[in-house]
């Protein structure tokens, strides 16, 4: 029987951001309307099929080792305009605002399409790299010595002691419906709060929020969730954009791997978001208070 205490499918922002505090994710219903997600879908099926035509097709996540058969689509904004209003959602900005803070990047803005027969992504979190919070005289861990898939393990139930803060957000675009049988994201609820990692394996209290196409399930950073089984007999067009806090490596390098035509093109806020701006002098090139970043050409080289 359905739990009704779980998160269902809402119009409504705040009731958005309390299932993201209460549950770690929550399901943003009826985004785009059927012209925009129809116009995304051809464009993201084109892609993928000529990435796989081109054999430049990438099929292993890195969370998901040994499956040959989902395939991923990198940089989306190099590869159509149309996929840009998707990291300038006003509810996808609402939510990143909600979690990160009004200043955050666009970590990544990729497709993950699950085919039939694929394998289910291991559960996981997207903040394995976060420290845990250590108390005065306890030894930290350091940060660059962390490796993905090396705990800590625990169970998903409320830390007794202070965890670390949501520091990234994927927000997962539906752009054909998300179902159980086709792979849908699979989410264990209230695991943002335990301040510890998944092991990897399917559990029992873990469940599969379906969507319509044009709707988004979106976690915060904490939160164990993995991709489904595809059982179904056609695809799983999911596109995430990933939105990380300013201080944070982004996901994909966005500033170096811009397509110069596309620059171009990017208003400012496009720019902001994929990191071309500096962060209280973070990310600046050779002037810390510039609006944006200048390109390696502009900067001031060996003088004498
Ligand atoms: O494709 C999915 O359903 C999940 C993707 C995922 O786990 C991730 O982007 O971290």
């Amino acid at each position: 029987m359905e739990d009704r205490s779980l998160p269902t499918g809402t119009t409504d922002l705040d009731q958005m951001r309390s299932d993201l505090d209460a549950y770690g994710y929550c399901i943003a219903k009826d985004l785009l309307d059927s012209f925009t997600v129809a116009a995304i879908a051809e464009r993201l099926a084109a892609q993928a099929a000529g990435e796989r035509a081109a054999e430049l097709d990438h099929p292993f996540p890195a969370e998901a080792d040994g499956d040959h058969i989902n395939q991923w689509v990198y940089l989306l904004h190099n590869k159509g305009s149309v996929f840009h209003q998707l990291a300038l959602h006003p509810t996808a900005r609402a939510l990143a605002t909600h979690v990160l803070g009004v200043d955050h990047n666009l970590s990544a803005m990729d497709s993950h399409i699950t085919y039939p027969g694929n394998k289910p992504m291991p559960l996981h979190t997207d903040q394995w790299w976060m420290p845990q919070p250590a108390l005065p005289g306890e030894r930290h861990n350091r940060q660059g010595d962390l490796i993905r898939g090396n705990g800590p393990f625990g169970e998903p139930t409320p830390a007794d002691r202070a965890i670390a803060p949501p520091m990234v957000l994927n927000f997962m675009w539906m752009i054909t419906d998300f179902t159980v049988a086709n792979g849908g994201t699979r989410v264990v609820p209230g695991s943002h709060l335990s301040g510890v990692q998944p092991t990897g394996e399917p559990r029992a209290d873990e469940v599969q929020p379906e969507g319509t196409a044009g709707s988004a399930l979106v976690w915060e950073g904490r939160t164990w969730h993995g991709s489904g089984a595809n059982t179904s007999d056609g695809h799983r067009l999911g596109l995430t954009t990933f939105f990380c806090a300013p201080v944070v490596r982004s996901l994909t390098n966005m500033t170096y791997g811009t397509r110069p035509e596309v620059y171009d093109e990017l208003d400012d806020e496009m720019k902001r978001l994929l990191g071309f701006a500096p962060w209280n002098g973070y990310g600046a090139t050779d002037e810390p208070n510039a609006e944006f970043a200048r390109p390696a050409e502009e900067t001031v080289g060996e003088l004498s």
